[in-house]
């Protein structure tokens, strides 16, 4: 059965590792009968930690997709993994999704990746909702989490549920807008009665601030409330329903996701009061290359993003697809508008963790899978008819944190390695494997050790090859500091036969940074002929490819050709090219050629204790800290550094914080590099020459 649109919810479930997410999702499928029974991370059986190395280590690599439908509505459910090294899945949930709920451990309170998945949320300004897990853990205090949530996050935060104790008290969870009680049912489905006395006052505390958080949902109940100084159950699902759509509030929902506490209330909250597509946009690129935004709706013919692909053992490639507009059906023909080719769904499906359940249709706002499509990748668009030409935007998987240089023993091993990590970035866009030209070395690049180690790992075993790894050398670029003045060469062969002529006069000149190149022909009158040009520039070209110092491309030089000389019968365009390069090189020569570095913007995010080591560190690595930040009893510290001084960052942050710390980097600019820095590329490069 297709769903309408309006009938879906499509949630992420984010936060940081082990705050009970994979055992969460499963209780929800226990509990929307999809599954007869739940399994644990132990039992290694749940629905969505199915794959070999998720058993194997216990925690979730990749997202999984768990469908079920709760009072008539279908709730696409995606789990993410929580660890930073597998971002990418988390970053691929969110354009599935039009709202997360992020749980956070009831002990501990906010955590690292609890922050920075926020602040992932404000920047695309996703609707949220928080679920305080774990309230049976001894030490479990519902209060001090919510008071650090509140410090931590700049929103309004509204309980919707509230813990009956914790630890080994935890008796479950009071809803307060039903204004009853869940208790907790380790052995199957949690019962509901009313408030024990012992909680009555604390609920109707609660009770009372849940009630005036959703009357600011609405204009018209703010007068209501006003009126009669209370609201009704559908009222609060109103005003909360609004306010969360906009992301105004952020309701809080708590439980023991290993008991199956609390489940009944979130299942509920999120069928009435999560969003559903409809109202909601995607941004496309259309073919005149502008970015635009388009609306998720049913009418229309279809479209849809792929946002993951996977390899199944048995059902092939399976495209993991968000319909923005329309319907697909099995016999639906659609066609990728990136590459203008055919292809047929032959059957939709919808995902229970590995388990394929065949559907009848995908409708806007749905999430599902295609199944053998033979060409279509993440990030591809699938449209129906072959005239739509717009594309979805592409997902923007962020820049990789750590690289490293990769050999095999022979060629054969070689070979082998490089098409299987060639198959793994092409399911996983985190993951890079690209021949480094400058630097003559094949690198590969991931979202931190665990993730590119996890990589290699596997193909080492499967291959049976040793992989080696090194840390990679950096691509440096080269430059100039001042002005050439007037340079000239003359490329000159006339010893028998046909020669060789070429004369030019250039002047260079720094650019701003970034600029890269410009050329001026400044001759005054016919010097040299306009069909010898092409082939200085070629020359020049060349030169600024090479390098000076120690064989990196130049950039931002601004070059004049002032003057020149040809000859009638021994001109060419070679001879002028081999002219153009010589006087390029006599003024980069003059002009105080130096290297630049390239230098990346940092995020780094600890908890307050190493604050101090951290920055003593980053001045030690010659960063320049841009600012800091406050988030609850953690801290962000952004600076400026040196690329080469982070090639090792995401292993020497583990050993600095105990594994707690985590960051993010992008490139940013190049800088300058001089004095004992640069005499050891150039000398690395020197002796490189002589290796050769
Ligand atoms: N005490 C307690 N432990 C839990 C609860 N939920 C999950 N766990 C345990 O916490 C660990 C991490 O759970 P998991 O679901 O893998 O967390 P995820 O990394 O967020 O997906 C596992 O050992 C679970 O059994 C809970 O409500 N209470
Ligand atoms: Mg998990």
């Amino acid at each position: 059965m297709s769903v309408v649109s309006s009938m879906l919810r499509n949630v992420a479930i984010i936060g940081h590792n082990e705050t009970g997410k994979t055992t969460l999702v499963e209780q929800m499928l226990f509990y929307a009968d999809v599954i007869s029974r739940v399994e644990t991370i132990a039992s290694g059986k749940t629905t969505s930690d199915y794959t070999e190395e998720e058993i194997a280590n216990q925690i979730s690599i990749h997202a999984s997709l768990a469908s079920m439908e709760w009072q008539g509505k279908r709730l696409n459910i995606v789990d993410t993994p929580g660890t930073s090294g597998f971002i990418g899945e988390t970053i691929a949930a969110f354009r599935a999704t039009e709202a997360a709920l992020m749980l956070v451990d009831g002990r501990v309170g906010p955590q690292i990746e609890t922050i920075k998945l926020w602040r992932r949320l404000d920047d695309s300004n996703t609707p949220r909702a928080l679920f305080i897990n774990k309230m049976d853990r001894d030490h479990a205090d519902y209060t001090k989490v919510l008071d650090e949530l509140k410090e931590s996050f700049k929103a309004t935060l509204v309980p919707v549920a509230i813990p009956m104790g914790s630890g080994k008290d935890f008796k479950g969870i009071i809803n307060l807008i039903e204004n009853k009680a869940y208790f907790a049912n380790p052995d199957g489905k949690e019962t509901s009665g009313d408030i024990p006395a012992e909680f009555a006052d604390l609920a109707e505390e609660y009770r009372t601030l849940l009630i005036e958080s959703a009357a600011e949902g609405a204009d018209d109940l703010i007068e209501k409330y006003f009126e009669e100084m209370t609201l009704d159950v559908g009222d609060i699902r109103r005003g909360l329903q609004e306010g969360l759509h906009d992301n105004r509030v952020v309701p809080v929902l708590c439980g023991a996701s290993a008991q199956g506490s609390g489940l009944l209330s979130l299942l509920n909250f999120i069928g009435n009061n999560f969003p559903n597509p409809i109202g909601y946009t995607d941004a496309i690129i259309t073919e005149d290359g502008r970015e635009e935004q388009f609306p998720i709706t049913d009418e229309g013919l279809a479209a849809a993003l792929v946002f993951k692909t996977t390899i199944d053992q048995f059902s092939g490639k399976l495209s993991f697809v968000k319909v923005m507009r329309g319907t697909i059906k099995g016999e639906t023909e659609l066609y990728n508008s990136v590459v203008s080719r055919k292809e047929r769904a032959n059957k939709v499906y919808r995902l229970i963790g590995k388990k394929l359940v065949e559907t009848s249709a995908l409708t806007a706002g749905d999430v599902g899978v295609i199944a053998k499509s033979n060409i279509s990748a993440t990030n591809y668009t699938l449209v129906e008819g072959g005239d739509q030409k717009f594309s979805f935007k592409p997902i923007d998987f962020g820049q990789p944190t750590y690289s490293l240089a990769i050999s095999s023993d022979d060629k054969k091993s070689e070979e082998k390695m490089n098409e299987a990590l060639h198959r793994v970035s092409e399911e996983d866009l985190t993951f890079q494997i690209k021949f480094n030209e400058e630097t003559k070395e094949n690198v590969v690049a991931g979202m931190g050790d665990l993730h590119l180690n996890m990589i290699l790992d596997k193909v080492r075993e499967k291959q049976k090859i040793n992989i080696n790894t090194k840390l990679p050398r950096v691509a440096y670029r080269e430059t100039i500091r001042g002005k050439s003045g007037v340079v000239e060469y003359t490329h000159k062969k006339q010893s028998g036969g046909h020669g060789q002529y070429g004369r030019v006069l250039i002047e260079i000149e720094p650019l701003e940074r970034g600029q890269y190149y410009s050329f001026t022909n400044a001759i005054k009158g016919v010097a040299i002929s306009k069909g010898y040009i092409p082939g200085i520039e070629k020359g020049l070209h060349e030169q600024m490819e090479e390098g000076f110092l120690a064989g990196y491309p130049m950039m931002d030089i601004g070059i004049s050709l002032v003057d020149g000389k040809e000859h009638s019968v021994d001109s060419s365009e070679m001879a002028f090219k081999l002219a153009a390069k010589g006087a390029m090189k006599l003024a980069i020569a003059k002009a105080g050629p130096v290297l630049l570095e390239p230098i990346v913007k940092l995020n780094v995010y600890i908890e307050e204790e190493y604050l101090g080591d951290i920055l003593s560190d980053l001045s030690g690595k010659r960063g320049r800290v841009l600012g800091q930040e406050d988030i609850g009893h953690l801290q962000m510290v952004r600076a400026l550094v040196p690329q080469s001084e982070l090639l090792n960052y995401a292993i020497d942050l583990k050993s600095m914080t105990s594994g707690t710390g985590s960051f993010e980097m992008e490139f940013d600019h190049y800088e300058p590099l001089v004095g004992k820095g640069a005499d050891e590329v150039v000398k690395a490069y020197k002796d490189s020459l002589e290796e050769a």
